[in-house]
C-alpha cells in the first residue's frame, strides 16, 4: 500500500509542478487555482492509458474481437475495456444553459482599492490588502451553445468572486437594463426570443416575428430594446463592454444599517462595437471572434482589467426620484447617482479545459457574502430562487462540490447525499441540532449575528396585501427609453434606427410590423417614421408620448472612450513580392512597440520577397502569416498596405487585395499606407460619392488605434494616434 500511497503523493507534486512550469502560470496562481491542483490531470505527463477504474490498457485502439482466417470477426460485448469508452462517450454532453449557454470564461482577481467600510461589512470591500481570486464568464443570451459570437444580443457579464466568507457572484449584463420587470414573464421572453417552436428558425438572432410581437404587447421592454439596437450587442471584444449587476442590491454594515446599491464593471479599453455589416460577416468567418480574442489576449499577458464601482441610495431616499429604484427597466442615471469606483478587476490566466471550467461553472444571484444583501427588486427576487434550480438540472444536486463552483473558505452543514456527491463526512451524526454540540441550537460555533462573521439578513418590518402588484412607478415605460435615444451620438442614434430596420424587415408578419412601428414614436416620432418606411409599417403622425427631448451623460458608449491605445488591437500589414523593406520594418516595429499585433497577408502563405531580393535565393524575404483569401479585412482592426512599386502593382490587380481596402474603408477602419501605397488606397476607395481624405506623408506613420463606431461617414486618416468622423454622407 505504501507504494500506492507514495505514487499517490509524487503524481499530486507533478500536476503542481507541470501545471506551473510556465513562467505566466506560476505569477498567476491564486488560492482558487492551488484549490483546484487535485483535480488537475495532466494528459501530456500521464503516457500510460488506463481504464476509469485504473487498470492499464494494452491496446487503446481495437474492440475485443474473435477474428477469423480472414482477419475479421464479431466484436465481443465482453470487452469491458471497450464498453466503459463507448459508454462514457455516450454520456458525455450535459444540457445546455436554457439561455446563455454559449460563453467563455477566464480566471482572474479583484482588489479593492478603496474601503467601503461604512456603507458594509464584506471583508471582500472593506479589506484592501486582500486578492480574491475570480472566475468570470461572459455569454451571448439567446444563441445556442455552438452559435457565433458577433450576433446581435446582450451579452452575460458573469463573475464569482472565492472570497474567504464564502463564494459572491454577481451575475449581470453588459446593458445596464432587461426586458421584464418581473422573473414571472422570464419563460415568455425566452421562448419568444428563441427560435420559433414550428421550424426552429432563426438560430441567435432576435429578428423574428415572435421576438417583436412579445416586445410590443409588454412596453416595459422599451427601454431594453432600444439599448439591444444599439451598438452595446455588437461589441468589439468582450474586453470592451462594461459589465453591470443590473438588479438592486443592499450593502449591510456592522451597525445592520442598509445602503440600496448597483455595482459597475468599467473596461480600461474602453467600450467599443463592431459594425453591423461586419459583424454579421464575422459570424461566418470566425464564429469565435470574440472567444479567441478574449484567449488571445491572456496569452500575450495582455490582461483585460475593469474598474468596479458603485452607485449607491441610502435607506431612506428610494421615494426620490422618478422611477422607481428597484425596477430593473431603469438605469439610476449617474447625474443623479454618480458611479463611486472602489477596485479593479483583471483576467489573467486561461482556463485549463474548457468543459469542467467554462461549462460546469455555475452562478446564482443568491449567493452573496455577509454584508451584502438583496433587494426587493421583484426581478431579482425571481432570479434567487431559478439559479440554483436550473444548477441541478444541469449539473446535479451536488454542483457547488465541483472545483470550479467550490468555495476557497471552509464548507460545513449538514446537507448530504444525492447524486455525483464528492465529500467524505467524518462522524456520526448527520443532523443539527445534535448531542456533540456544546451550544444550544443556533449557536453553532462561529455562531450567528455579524459579530461571528455569519450571514444576516436586514431586520425590515413589512405590513402589506396578499397582491399580484408592482409600485405605481413600475407603469411609467418610455421615459428612460427616450432618455436613452436622446443621449446617443447622431450615429448612434443611425445605428440604432438601422437595427430596427433589420430587425422588423426580418418579421414577415404586417401585424408586428405595422405595430412595431407604432410603438417606436413613443421613443422618438421621427426614428418611428423613418423606421416605419422603411419597413413597410405605416409612419405615425402623432405620439401620446413626445420625446421629453432630455439627455444623461454615460448612456452613450462615446463617454466610455478607455485609454487612447493601439495595444492589443489587430493590425493586418499587407504586402507582395516586390515590397519595401525598410518601409516594412519600420512600420511593423512601430506597430509592436505599441502592443499591436502585427499580422502580414499577401498574396500567398509563405515567403514573399521584397525588392531586390532574388526569389530563386529562396531566403531574404519575409513569411507571411496568411494569404489574402484565407483571413478577412473584418478580423482586423485596421490594415496597412506596403509600399514598393511591384508589389503594389501586384496588388492593384489583385481583386481580393483591392476587397480588403474597400471593405476595410466602409468599416471606417483606419488604413494606413506610405508612398505609391497612398495612391492605391485612395483609389481602391473612391466608391462613387465617398472620398477619403488621406492626411499622409510618407516620413510619417499611421499609429491610430482601431475601430470609431459609425456607419457611412468620411474618415480622415490622421498622423497621430487619432481618427476623426467628419461629415455624415
Ligand atoms: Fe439570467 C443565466 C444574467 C434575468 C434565469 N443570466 C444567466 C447568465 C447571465 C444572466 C449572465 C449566465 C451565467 C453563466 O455564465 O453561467 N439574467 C441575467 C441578468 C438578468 C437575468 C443580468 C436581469 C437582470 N435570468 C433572469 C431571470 C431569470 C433568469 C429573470 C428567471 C427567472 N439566467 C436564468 C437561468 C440561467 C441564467 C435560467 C441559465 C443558466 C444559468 O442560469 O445558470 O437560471
Amino acid at each position: 500500500m505504501s507504494g500506492v500511497f507514495q505514487r499517490l503523493q509524487e503524481s499530486v507534486s507533478e500536476v503542481k509542478e507541470s501545471a506551473t512550469h510556465k513562467a505566466s502560470e506560476v505569477a498567476t496562481t491564486n488560492e482558487k487555482i492551488l484549490d483546484m491542483y487535485p483535480n488537475i490531470v495532466n494528459v501530456h505527463q500521464d503516457k500510460t492509458m488506463t481504464t476509469d477504474f485504473g487498470i492499464k490498457i494494452n491496446d487503446a485502439d481495437h474492440w475485443l474481437k474473435i477474428v477469423g482466417k480472414s482477419g475479421h470477426g464479431p466484436s465481443l460485448l465482453e470487452d469491458q475495456i471497450g464498453r466503459e469508452r463507448i459508454h462514457r462517450f455516450d454520456h458525455e454532453r450535459i444540457p445546455e444553459r436554457v439561455v446563455h449557454a454559449r460563453g467563455v470564461g477566464a480566471h482572474g482577481y479583484f482588489k479593492l482599492h478603496e474601503s467601503i467600510e461604512g456603507l458594509t461589512s464584506a471583508g471582500i470591500l472593506t479589506d484592501t490588502s486582500r486578492t480574491t481570486p475570480v472566475f468570470a464568464r461572459f455569454s451571448t443570451v439567446a444563441g445556442s451553445r455552438g452559435s457565433a459570437d458577433t450576433v446581435r444580443d446582450v451579452r452575460g457579464f458573469a463573475v464569482k468572486f472565492y472570497t474567504d466568507e464564502g463564494n459572491w457572484d454577481i451575475v449581470g449584463n453588459n446593458i445596464p437594463v432587461f426586458f421584464i420587470q418581473e422573473d414571472f414573464k422570464f419563460p415568455d421572453f425566452i421562448h419568444a426570443v428563441k427560435p420559433e417552436p414550428h421550424n426552429e428558425i432563426p438560430q441567435a438572432q432576435s429578428a423574428h416575428n415572435n421576438f417583436w410581437d412579445f416586445q410590443y404587447l409588454h412596453p416595459e421592454a422599451t427601454h431594453m430594446f432600444t439599448w439591444a439596437m444599439s451598438d452595446r450587442a455588437i461589441p468589439r471584444s468582450l474586453r470592451m463592454m462594461q459589465g453591470f449587476g443590473v438588479n438592486t442590491f443592499t450593502l449591510i454594515d456592522k451597525d445592520g444599517k442598509r445602503t440600496f446599491v448597483k455595482f459597475h464593471f468599467i473596461p480600461e479599453l474602453g467600450v467599443h462595437s463592431l459594425v453591423w455589416d461586419e459583424a454579421l460577416k464575422l459570424a461566418g468567418q470566425d464564429p469565435d471572434f470574440h472567444r479567441r480574442d478574449l484567449y488571445e489576449a491572456i496569452e500575450a499577458g495582455s490582461y483585460p482589467k475593469w474598474k468596479f464601482g458603485i452607485q449607491c441610495i441610502a435607506d431612506g431616499d428610494e421615494d426620490k426620484f422618478e422611477f422607481d429604484i428597484l425596477d430593473a427597466t431603469k438605469v439610476w442615471p449617474e447625474d443623479l447617482i454618480p458611479v463611486r469606483e472602489i477596485g479593479e478587476f483583471v483576467l489573467n490566466r486561461n482556463i485549463d479545459e474548457f468543459f469542467s471550467e467554462t461549462e460546469q461553472v455555475a452562478f446564482c444571484t443568491s449567493h452573496v457574502v455577509p454584508g451584502i444583501g438583496f433587494s426587493d427588486d421583484p426581478l431579482l427576487q425571481g432570479r434567487n430562487f431559478s439559479y440554483q434550480d436550473t444548477q441541478i438540472t444541469r449539473l446535479g444536486p451536488n454542483w457547488e462540490q465541483l472545483p470550479i463552483n467550490r468555495p476557497v473558505c471552509p464548507v460545513m452543514n449538514f446537507n448530504r447525499d444525492g447524486a455525483m456527491n464528492h465529500r467524505i463526512h467524518k462522524g456520526t451524526v448527520n443532523y443539527w441540532p445534535n448531542r456533540f454540540e456544546a451550544l444550544p441550537p443556533g449557536n453553532y460555533e462561529g455562531g450567528r449575528g455579524q459579530d461571528h462573521g455569519a450571514y444576516t439578513e436586514y431586520a425590515e418590518k413589512i405590513v402589506g396585501m396578499k397582491q399580484r402588484l408592482n409600485g405605481e412607478k413600475f407603469k411609467e415605460h418610455y421615459s428612460q427609453a427616450q432618455l436613452f435615444y436622446n443621449s446617443l451620438a447622431p450615429y448612434e442614434k443611425m445605428h440604432v434606427e438601422m437595427a430596427l430596420g433589420f430587425e422588423l424587415d426580418h418579421c414577415d408578419d404586417p401585424i408586428v410590423y405595422k405595430r412595431m412601428s407604432q410603438r417606436l414614436a413613443d421613443i422618438d416620432l421621427g426614428l418611428a417614421q423613418r423606421v416605419a418606411r422603411m419597413v413597410g409599417g405605416d409612419p405615425p403622425t402623432e405620439t401620446t408620448h413626445p420625446n421629453h427631448g432630455k439627455k444623461a451623460p454615460h448612456l452613450s458608449q462615446t463617454e466610455f472612450p478607455g485609454k487612447h491605445t493601439i495595444a492589443t488591437r489587430r493590425v493586418a500589414m499587407i504586402i507582395a513580392d516586390g515590397f519595401d523593406l525598410a518601409a516594412f520594418e519600420a512600420v511593423r516595429a512601430v506597430l509592436q512597440a505599441q502592443g499591436a499585433t502585427t499580422h502580414v497577408i499577401a498574396p500567398r502563405r509563405g515567403m514573399i520577397f521584397p525588392a531586390g531580393v532574388d526569389p530563386e535565393s529562396g531566403t531574404g524575404g519575409v513569411m507571411s502569416d496568411h494569404h489574402l483569401e484565407g483571413q478577412r479585412s473584418t478580423m482586423f482592426d485596421a490594415i496597412y498596405v506596403n509600399p514598393g512599386v511591384q508589389s503594389v502593382l501586384t496588388l492593384r490587380g489583385n481583386g481580393r487585395a483591392v476587397h480588403w481596402i474597400r471593405e476595410a474603408f466602409g468599416h471606417l477602419k483606419t488604413i494606413g499606407a506610405l508612398d505609391d501605397a497612398v495612391d492605391f488606397v485612395q483609389q481602391a476607395c473612391s466608391l462613387p460619392g465617398v472620398t477619403l481624405a488621406l492626411d499622409m506623408k510618407s516620413d510619417r506613420v499611421v499609429t491610430s488605434y482601431g475601430v470609431v463606431t459609425g456607419w457611412n461617414v468620411n474618415v480622415k486618416l490622421m498622423p497621430s494616434a487619432k481618427i476623426e468622423p467628419s461629415e455624415t454622407l
